[in-house]
């Protein structure tokens, strides 16, 4: 019998192209899809020209929404969808990211405080952002090599592309890089994007940056 698609996942990209954007909902909610082998088909939404549809289910207009095919129920955002999964197919395991380490769990808006700093408050907010590094680096150095230790986890999934887009935006945007002695930060970046879910689910620098910029003070 021929296998058949259970998911349909709505996430930021181009419908023409077929190219996934820079979403790191959407990373983290395709991330779980594709460690537990699901079988799933992407809609691809452009934020210039989004469908009434999607407003129809998530009010907020935001992505990732996730159509379960055989029942067509929808499932909103990246930590349901990512808990839904979890119910649905056990193996592997990940757990729920609410249940585990949320260490750097805050990381993303300080990176947006630093990013879109004042020049007087800029070296206060790196500084908050460094902190947020710091623990990480620690907690990996004990725990590590990923926040579930050996085991990629619910909690890597949602942190992984939100640390993917600070390193490669910071560098880009703000010319500061992830400090070089936060070495276990670094070896979990690697690590991360080893492994075969990430290299299913990559999409462009460039889009990481663009996306970024636009946040930014002019
Ligand atoms: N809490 C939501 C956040 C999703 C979210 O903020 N997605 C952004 C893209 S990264 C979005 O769709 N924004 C809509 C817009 O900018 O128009 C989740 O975890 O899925």
């Amino acid at each position: 019998m021929a296998a058949t698609t259970t998911y349909d996942i709505a996430v930021k990209g181009d419908p023409k192209s077929k190219k996934l954007g820079d979403c790191p909902f959407c990373h983290r909610a395709l991330l779980t899809l594709e460690e537990k082998k699901a079988s799933y088909d992407k809609t691809y939404i452009s934020f210039d020209n989004k469908p009434k549809w999607l407003f129809e289910v998530n009010p907020e207009g935001s992505v990732p929404v996730m159509k379960v095919l055989d029942d067509g129920k929808w499932v909103v955002g990246s930590g349901d969808i990512a808990d839904y999964l979890e119910d649905q197919i056990p193996e592997p395991s990940l757990g729920k990211a609410e249940d585990q380490t949320k260490v750097a769990s805050g990381i993303l808006p300080k990176f947006v405080q630093f990013l879109t700093a004042d020049k007087a408050d800029e070296a206060e907010k790196q500084k908050a952002l460094e902190t947020e590094l710091d623990e990480l680096n620690k907690f990996l150095e004990g725990n590590g090599p990923y926040l579930g230790g050996d085991k990629f986890i619910a909690a890597d999934a949602a942190l992984s592309p939100k640390l993917h887009h600070i390193d490669v935006a910071a560098k880009a945007l703000k010319g500061y890089s992830i400090p070089s002695s936060l070495t276990a930060v670094h070896t979990y970046i690697q690590k991360v994007a080893s492994r075969p879910s990430w290299k299913a689910t990559q999409y462009s620098d460039d889009f990481v940056i663009a996306g970024w910029k636009g946040k930014m003070k002019s």
